[in-house]
């Protein structure tokens, strides 16, 4: 079984600015952590990042039949996104919407999801531990 994790624009700065609100953990550690848990799970895992929407969809495009599941944390374009929310949508693929921080807590623009319709679920609030449910997720959720 093969897990593809996707983060959005910025989160390669996790770590280094506003560790009051993303904690103080690199996104290369988050990385780690789910690769340790995979292991475990003898789940294979690809992890990625870009700030580039259109990359994000390219990959989001080519995970069929290659992947047997996403766990995306897309950040800004969570609440902006309708390319992303398309292709989620197209590709088939069971996608699990991650957050670091609970966005519902935060400012109100974050309320609102573009990709949650469709995606399986949602995981928001638990810092790293977010990113080791959303595996667990997508694994359950598995096509
Ligand atoms: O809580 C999350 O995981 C978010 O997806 C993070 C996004 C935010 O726009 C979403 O509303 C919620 C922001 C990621 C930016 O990460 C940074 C990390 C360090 C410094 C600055 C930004």
């Amino acid at each position: 079984m093969r897990v593809l994790f996707l983060n959005g624009p910025n989160l390669n700065l996790l770590g280094q600015r506003e560790p009051h609100i993303y904690g103080k953990t690199t996104l290369a550690e988050i990385e780690t952590r789910v690769r340790e848990l995979a292991a475990k799970m003898g789940v294979e895992i690809e992890f990625r990042q870009s700030n580039c929407e259109g990359q994000l969809v390219d990959w989001i495009q080519e995970a069929r039949g290659i992947f047997d599941s996403l766990v995306l944390n897309a950040a800004a374009y969570t609440h902006t996104s309708i390319a992303l929310r398309d292709a989620i949508a197209s590709t088939g693929l069971p996608t699990i919407e991650i957050h670091l921080s609970n966005v519902h807590a935060r400012e109100e623009f974050r309320h609102r999801s573009l990709i949650s319709p469709v995606c399986r679920g949602v995981i928001s609030g638990f810092g790293v531990m977010s990113y080791l449910l959303g595996l667990e997720a997508a694994i359950v959720n598995a096509s």
